[in-house]
């Protein structure tokens, strides 16, 4: 099979983790003997630092043309310590989504044994925990407009929209996922004080009864938040505005044991864009100590979103598994005392792994 992909990798860590995501999709391809073609483009700080725009056209123009994206991460702190900065490395994320119909951002949130040490969480509450997160990313308080600051600058606003054609494309799309799993839809909002949570509700009544088989809960996201962490296990699919959704699936992180370890897929109407939900943690970059596992496992949903190639994805995920089981782990999730390996490391040895 032909396999075009865009490469991003974007700011801070985003190359070192996308060299070895890239490393591994290399090695999958020549395993199964897949025809790997890939193009590098810019985006985030690095692409204001050279062309002025956090996602140019020709980088939006690459992932066009592209079955599959690649992304690393975006940001920098420079942008955060000046209010006056006209554009910032995350409106190229958000134009890169909006731009390419990125509607429905996936987010498996899975315990994995070896690591239940790890969550800081109790091991018999985190055990089995294994849920999926569906995250609105078109829509919501990121781009509803007006946004901006007073004259005077004493005042600030976001506005949070959605339509009902919004609604109905997410919640749909989280029934038909439910359904491919354990039939069990949480639907978390707050609609006590928001007028477009009470529209996600209204319509959400409407489509339920299309999956009879689903079971449908509605839960308020303050309450959400908590049970996430007192009984991670009672979830199987959540459905979820674009802001709760972000919140919430860091918090996700904390059940795993590291925010190194949650992949993404970004799904919608032109291509599909593959990438590790945390940022790009500047103060780590070129040291060669971020783990990639998140990113490895955002390639491993590449090949079976994308191209629905599942064995090729389970390789990736057993190599995974097994450089844990192997001790061979980068220091964030490294078990105390034990000697921990740089990104790089625990890159060559899912190669290695995947090539026997
Ligand atoms: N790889 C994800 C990434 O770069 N995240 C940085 C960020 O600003 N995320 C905001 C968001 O996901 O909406």
């Amino acid at each position: 099979m032909k396999l075009n992909i865009a490469v991003l990798p974007g700011d801070g860590i985003g190359p070192e983790i996308i060299s070895v995501a890239l490393d591994v999709t290399k090695a999958i391809c020549d395993k199964f003997k897949h025809n790997l073609s890939f193009e590098y483009g810019i985006c985030g700080a690095d692409a204001i630092d050279k062309v002025g725009n956090p996602y140019p056209d020709e980088t939006h123009e690459l992932c066009m043309r592209s079955d599959a994206v690649l992304f690393g991460a975006v940001g920098h702190p420079r942008f955060d310590n000046d209010p006056s900065a006209k554009v910032r490395p995350e409106q190229g994320l958000l134009a890169m989504r909006k731009k390419l119909g990125l509607y429905a951002n996936i987010r498996p949130v899975v315990t994995f044994e070896t690591l239940i040490h790890k969550s800081p969480l109790r091991a018999d509450l985190v055990k089995g925990a294994d849920f999926m997160c569906i995250r609105e990313l078109t829509g919501g308080l990121y781009f509803g407009r007006p946004q901006g600051r007073s004259e005077d600058g004493n005042v600030a606003y976001d506005t949070c929209v959605y339509s009902r054609d919004e609604v109905v494309r997410i919640v749909t799309l989280a029934y038909e996922y439910a359904m491919k799993r354990r039939k069990k839809l949480t639907i978390v909002d707050k609609a006590n004080v928001l007028a477009t949570s009470r529209l996600w509700r209204e319509v959400s009544k409407e489509i339920a009864p299309k999956f009879p088989e689903v079971e449908t809960e509605f839960m308020f996201v303050d309450n959400a938040a908590m049970r996430m962490i007192q009984w991670p296990t009672s979830f199987d699919v959540i459905v979820t505005e674009n802001m709760f959704g972000d919140i919430l699936t860091d918090e996700g992180s904390v059940i795993t044991g590291s925010m190194g370890l949650l992949p993404s897929a970004s799904i919608g109407t032109y291509t599909s864009v593959f990438e590790p939900i945390h940022g790009s943690w500047p103060q780590a970059a070129g040291q060669n100590i971020a783990n990639p596992l998140a990113t490895v496992l955002s390639a491993a949903m590449m090949f079976e979103y994308a191209f629905n190639l599942k064995d090729e994805a389970s390789l990736i995920r057993g190599a995974v598994d097994a450089s844990m089981n192997a001790n061979v782990r980068t220091a964030d999730i490294q078990i105390d005392g034990e000697k921990s390996f740089s990104t790089s490391e625990v890159g060559n040895w899912i190669v290695d792994f995947i090539n026997k």
